[in-house]
């Protein structure tokens, strides 16, 4: 159809739904691309961002936001120096997803920085520095981290002074778990408390010159009654003492001697250790993330040259923006907000509320509230620029909820499986084809990048800028919003046009917060491709955590239910108890993500991603070769799957290894010539579901039957 049919039906069966459900029926989802909750804000849903992250950071980002306060919850709320590292620890953190650090590691080589990585799969890339792999076995990330911790602990490698000037390491901790207040003591405020060494006494920590690590000792309260307290440095200790490195060793399968050759090097070289990306794997993984994090702690490299860095926030204005209770656009227009974008809560953070508290979206609260209608039902569904077949847990039931929507719109530059679930797909431009600005992440500065059309669309393409689509939609939906914001005809009839403004908009709305001149700024981003705006300076910043501190023993975690140390807790998953049983991880790899599975030369130099990899001692025992085809059956979910060995060393016993979005294609628009993207397995079809908090499980344990 054409584009005008497709906009004046998708705006009519919209408003047929508000009117029947509720603008809070519509629901967008999205990975992150600019710009994609306008029409979701516009059309007055609160669950106009539901973003992919529940399978994504959702785990690492809470226990950087338990750990840090770090304000954001993206990954790149903290990333390791590694332009000045000496030793860089990456628990399950794949270099092969981000090149630009392989990048700032050569240029590092000449100090030697040595790099561990801990996976039960083996880095594809050749680092251009001395590398060690240690294989791990799956979800015990939290005992090997603990029993480094133990080791740095044991043996005074621990930077005293960091601890005590800057985190809540002294606070003194009661029984109940809740830190000793100025309010349990009497001292008319709320400060906590600590044991001071000078002193000799329990003072406010705020006053201490002298907080000590390891008082413990009995405290009478202001009612009269006593209390034993300790630090919580020695909670701390006492948990990690669980993990010696021979306990740790049985449970992660690394022996025992590497696990204190890491611990004795990353405490002796100031280490740094990565804060976790993708984190959406066993059910247990804020434990592993929160552990992880405590290690940089430990060492006190944190804003130091080669440590973790807070890097400077910053962001491109959006199109649209949300400011008390009024919609501004970047073109100076301005509307109220409709009252539903705050009267009804997100049907993700309804359900697990510790994610609203650290800004994280879980998409399956859509699928949750589309087939049971709780909070309320989700009946429209715009997928803008993600693939949740290929993205998210329990994949069957996403389709479940497809199905009882009576609206999905894709917004996409490809036929993904997702198409076959809706009615009506708008191909979009490609970033190639569109000017933009956009931030770039993974540096300690706030920069800003420029994208330029390089392309037009090919010949008998008509794909036109998402935001165009968006805006036509609430032209036709609430005509006075899209005029007060500043949408006008002539914009609606040049989508390109329109595009190029609100590009040089956003541009000038950045130059003036930053008191630059917008046409410098523009003919800079120009001619240089980017612009640093703020660079970055070592030194903590104010943190966001309930003390201000960073907190090794986490009070955000306490107030949320959860421990406030981490633990090893096993997977969620069932534990593979026979020959033929396997846990199964995913990942992404080089050439791996859901656009670049369709790129033609695919076909041969992505054979091995849609093969299902096993170590070549399983492989024997199960008499299986190379090609062989087997049946995966989740041992959890009862679904199954098929696909093709490989047999490789490359991945730990007893472990089998699928990567995201590569194999199992479906969508019915695949022509003969991409018949090779429906081989192998999708992952996401096998996987658990979803761990208490909210945090997607992806990584499941299978039964491998040979066919
Ligand atoms: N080429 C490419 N680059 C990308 C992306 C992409 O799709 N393709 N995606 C981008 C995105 S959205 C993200 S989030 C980042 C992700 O970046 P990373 O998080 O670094 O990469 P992943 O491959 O998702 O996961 C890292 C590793 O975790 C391992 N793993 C699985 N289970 C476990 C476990 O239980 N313990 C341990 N220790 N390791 C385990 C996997 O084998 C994998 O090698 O990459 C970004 N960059
Ligand atoms: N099994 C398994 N599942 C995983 C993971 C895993 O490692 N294994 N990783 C998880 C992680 S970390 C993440 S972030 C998610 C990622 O899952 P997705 O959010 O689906 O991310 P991508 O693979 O980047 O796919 C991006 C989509 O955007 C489309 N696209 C690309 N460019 C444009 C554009 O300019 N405009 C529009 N409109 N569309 C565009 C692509 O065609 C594709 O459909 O998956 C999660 N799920
Ligand atoms: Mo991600």
């Amino acid at each position: 159809v054409t584009w005008e049919e497709a906009l004046d039906d998708i705006a009519a069966r919209l408003q047929n739904i508000i009117s029947r459900y509720g603008p809070q029926s519509v629901a967008v989802t999205s990975h992150w691309m600019p710009e994609f909750s306008t029409l979701g804000i516009l059309l007055g849903t609160p669950n106009n961002a539901i973003l992919h992250n529940g399978t994504c950071f959702g785990a690492s980002g809470i226990a950087r936001v338990a750990i840090f306060g770090a304000g954001t919850a993206s990954p790149f709320a903290l990333i390791p120096d590694l332009a000045n590292a000496r030793y860089v620890l990456a628990i399950g953190r794949n270099f092969n997803c981000t090149m630009g650090e392989l990048r700032t590691l050569s240029a590092a080589r000449d100090d030697n920085v040595q790099v561990v990585i801990v996976d039960p799969k083996m880095p594809n890339v050749a680092l251009p520095v001395e590398t060690w792999w240690l294989p791990i076995r799956p979800g015990t990330d939290a005992a090997f981290a603990l029993a480094i911790a133990n080791y740095i602990i044991q043996n005074g490698l621990y930077d005293a002074e960091f601890l005590k000037r800057n985190t809540n390491a002294p606070f003194l901790i009661k029984p109940d778990g809740t830190p000793l207040t100025g309010a349990d003591v009497g001292w008319g405020n709320s400060d906590f408390a600590v044991y001071d060494e000078y002193a000799g006494a329990i003072v406010s920590y705020r006053e201490s010159q002298s907080p000590s690590l390891e008082y413990s000792g009995t405290v009478t309260l202001a009612n009269g009654s006593t209390v034993q307290v300790t630090t919580a440095f020695n909670l701390l200790a006492q948990r990690a003492s669980k993990y010696t490195p021979r306990v740790a060793s049985g449970i992660t399968g690394i022996a025992a001697d590497e696990i204190v050759s890491v611990a004795r090097e990353f405490a002796e070289m100031r280490g740094v250790a990565y804060t976790g990306w993708w984190s959406a794997r066993n059910g247990n993984d804020i434990d592993d993330w929160r552990a992880i994090d405590i290690l940089n702690v430990l060492v006190g490299n944190i804003e130091r040259p080669g440590g973790l860095l807070f890097p400077v926030p910053g962001g491109v204005p959006s199109f649209v923006g949300v400011s008390g209770k009024t919609i501004k656009s970047v073109f100076g227009g301005s509307a109220p907000a409709p009252d539903s974008l705050f009267q009804y809560p997100r049907v993700d953070w309804y359900r697990w509320p510790i994610l609203q508290k650290a800004g994280i979206s879980q998409f399956k609260g859509v699928v949750e509230a589309a087939l049971t209608g709780e909070p309320y039902p989700i009946k429209a569904l715009f997928i803008v620029a993600t693939e949740p077949l290929h993205r998210d847990v329990d994949v069957e039931r996403v389709k479940e909820a497809l199905k009882a929507m009576d609206l999905v719109v894709v917004i996409d530059v490809l036929p993904q499986d997702v198409i076959d679930y809706a009615d009506y797909v708008l191909p979009d431009s490609i970033y190639l084809e569109r000017e933009e600005v956009t931030s770039i992440p993974d540096t300690p500065d706030f920069a800003v990048e420029y994208s330029y059309p390089a392309l037009s669309p090919p010949q008998g393409n008509d794909s036109r800028p998402m935001l165009w689509a968006m805006m036509e939609i609430v032209k036709r939906v609430n005509p006075s919003m899209a005029a007060a914001l500043g949408y006008t005809d002539q914009m609606s009839s040049d989508p390109w046009g329109f595009q190029r403004k609100v590009a040089e908009a956003e541009i000038s709305a950045l130059a003036r917060s930053y008191g630059m001149d917008p046409a410098s700024l523009l003919s800079e981003l120009r001619s240089q491709g980017f612009v640093v705006l703020k660079k970055h300076s070592y030194g903590l910043p104010a943190l966001r955590t309930p003390s201000g501190r960073i907190e090794i023993y986490s009070l955000f975690a306490l107030q949320n239910g959860l421990d406030p140390l981490p633990d090893y807790r096993p997977p969620a998953y069932r534990q593979p108890s026979a020959p033929d049983e396997f846990v199964l991880i995913t990942g992404k790899d080089y050439q791996v993500t859901n656009q670049v599975a369709w790129l033609p030369p695919m076909k041969w130099l992505a054979r091995e991603m849609r093969m299902i990899w096993m170590n070549p001692s399983d492989a024997e025992r199960l008499g299986l070769n190379t090609g062989d085809a087997v049946q995966l059956t989740s041992l959890d979910t009862g679904e199954s799957a098929i696909g093709r060995i490989l047999v490789t060393d490359r991945v730990a016993p007893g472990v089998l290894f699928v990567p995201q979005a590569m194999g199992g294609h479906t969508s019915s628009m695949i022509t003969e010539e991409f018949s090779w993207l429906t081989e192998g397995v999708n992952p996401n079809v096998l996987s658990t579901g979803i761990s208490g908090v909210g945090v997607g499980v992806l990584n499941a344990s299978v039964k491998v039957t040979k066919i």
